[in-house]
């Protein structure tokens, strides 16, 4: 039995134009297990290969699937349906899966699309290989945890069935590594560096549970980590199979665990890989000690989640940090000369626009490397979601826009067409500082330029064209 993966073309990226590509590694690690169990399986990135619809319809028809798997986040659900409905025109008997963010948290919007067979809910790996033994056995599909399809009843009306949910997969080092052979590796990018990079998952969940968060709501509370020797036995993977020189971590909190944290420094320098990483960190979990010994072992870059300069936003958010924190972390860090990319969130439930732009200027006093602006989004799944919804808050249907560049609600005093000029303010501000374009290529030299022209010019014309559509979707329509 042959299975495609496909992530879906036209990206809603707003990391596309600052240079960061990378593999999609919810589908490599479920890929990896039906593989170590004997499965044919392939991965159309059509994400990364840029494609059109007609080179995904001409792939689709190569790799002659019986199965096909689509993975969505809720900005890219539309291009997944599309995908699948190109899937079920090449070649209509194929199964189509759709998984990942947005539909486990809205099952029933996505299964009754026509194009759509069946949804797999949470962690995909053992619901995808218990689904596909079942497919082929001809079995029960209610036996199969953790997944929605539709039957008939006999009055011919469609019911939509959904399964129990599946348990969290408790040992991650039963997992194979995720399967990067099926994928174009040349593609991926990180800031638009001149190297070979990967991303690594090293635990799944976050105890801090943010009201905005999809990945604390989807792989919930309770943290479940690999081992030291198991993480480190990937990146060796990663430089002698892969050449890969650069490794970004995506954990939701790398660095929760100072211990684990230090561990996994000194087996990385033990076994001296002499590899350049990055990660995620939250700013209460930095001190001189880590980040020194993260500097020792490699790290070059830490992205951190400012988010606002308001702490009653970031008490209403469940952020559970403060203004001085956030300065500590950042001002460590630049002493240690490790880059920081500083993530903020404008618009979040009780902002204003004098937070608002209190938050930009403080953003600035911060000196990161860079910024990453984004509008407050509710995603299925989440308390913001459920709050904003409940109070009717959102001013956009339109999923393609939940990006975190479009405006979806207003706030106190801001209406979204005040919030788009705010935060192409913020990016114009940032990056158009001479000084900072100065100090950065000193350190950063020609990439920088790169990263900086490809936000000015995301800023300049895909934001305003998108600012035009939204307004006239939203107050006109
Ligand atoms: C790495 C990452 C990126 C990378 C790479 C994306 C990629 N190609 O996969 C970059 C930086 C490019 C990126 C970009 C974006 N991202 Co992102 N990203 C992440 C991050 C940090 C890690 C994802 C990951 O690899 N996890 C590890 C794997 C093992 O877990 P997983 O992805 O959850 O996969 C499991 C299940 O979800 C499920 N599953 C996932 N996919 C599929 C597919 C199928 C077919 C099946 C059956 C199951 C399944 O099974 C997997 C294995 O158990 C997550 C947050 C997080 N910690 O998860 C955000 C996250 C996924 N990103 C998010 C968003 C919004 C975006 C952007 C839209 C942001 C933007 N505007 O730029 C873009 C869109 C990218 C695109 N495809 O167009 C949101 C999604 C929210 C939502 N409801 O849609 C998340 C959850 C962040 C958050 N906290 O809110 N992202
Ligand atoms: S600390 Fe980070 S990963 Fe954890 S819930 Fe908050 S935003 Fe999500």
């Amino acid at each position: 039995m042959k299975i495609t993966f496909i992530n879906p073309p036209q990206t809603a990226s707003k990391y596309k134009f600052m240079g960061v590509i990378a593999p999609p590694l919810g589908m490599s690690y479920i890929a990896a297990v039906l593989e170590k169990n004997d499965y044919d399986v392939s991965i159309i990135d059509a994400c990364a290969l840029d494609y059109t619809l007609e080179q995904l319809s001409d792939r689709v028809k190569e790799e002659n699937p019986d199965i096909v798997s689509i993975s969505a986040l809720t900005p890219t659900i539309g291009s997944a349906l599309e995908s699948a409905q190109v899937v079920k025109e090449t070649i209509p008997e194929t199964k189509v899966i759709l998984g990942g963010y947005h539909p486990t948290f809205n099952f029933e919007e996505t299964i009754h699309d026509e194009n759509v067979d069946l949804v797999i809910r949470g962690e995909g790996e053992y619901t995808m290989l218990d689904l596909v033994q079942t497919i082929e056995k001809g079995g029960d599909l209610s036996k199969v945890k953790g997944i929605v399809y539709e039957e008939e009843n006999d009055n011919g009306d469609k019911i939509m069935i959904v399964t129990p949910d599946r348990e969290p997969i408790m040992d991650l080092d039963e997992f194979p590594f995720p399967a990067l052979h099926l994928l174009p590796m040349d593609h991926y990018k990180l800031l638009n560096m001149d190297t070979h990079m990967s991303t690594m998952i090293t635990s799944r969940g976050c105890p801090v549970q943010c009201s905005f968060c999809s990945s604390a709501a989807m792989h919930g509370r309770k943290i479940r980590r690999r081992s030291i020797k198991n993480i480190v036995d990937e990146m060796e993977h990663l430089k002698y199979d892969y050449g890969i020189e650069t490794i970004a971590f995506m954990d939701d909190t790398f660095t929760i665990n100072k211990k684990r944290v230090k561990d996994l420094c000194n087996e990385i320098m033990n076994r001296n890989l002499d590899m350049m990483w990055g990660c995620t960190a939250r700013v209460d979990t930095l001190n001189e000690e880590v980040l020194d010994k993260m500097k020792q072992a490699g790290c070059i870059c830490i992205f951190m989640g400012v988010e606002s300069a308001a702490q009653d936003v970031l008490d209403r958010m469940g952020k559970r940090t403060n203004i001085n924190k956030i300065k500590e972390a950042f001002k460590i860090a630049r002493e240690k000369k490790i880059r920081t990319i500083a993530s903020v969130a404008l618009g979040m439930p009780g902002d204003t626009k004098k937070a608002m732009n209190k938050t930009i200027k403080f953003v600035h006093s911060l000196k990161p490397n860079y910024a990453i602006y984004s509008l407050a989004t509710p995603y299925p799944g989440t308390r913001f979601y459920k709050e904003a919804f409940e109070k009717n808050l959102i001013k956009v249907k339109d999923w393609s826009k939940f990006t975190l560049i479009s405006p979806i609600l207003d706030t106190i005093d801001c209406s979204v067409k005040d919030l788009r000029k705010i935060q192409a303010k913020a990016f114009i501000k940032f990056y158009l500082r001479p000084h900072y374009l100065i100090r950065e290529f000193l350190i950063d030299g020609p990439m920088v330029l790169k990263t900086f022209y490809g936000v000015i010019k995301q800023v300049f014309t895909k934001m305003v064209e998108e600012t035009q559509i939204t307004i006239r979707e939203t107050y006109i329509k």
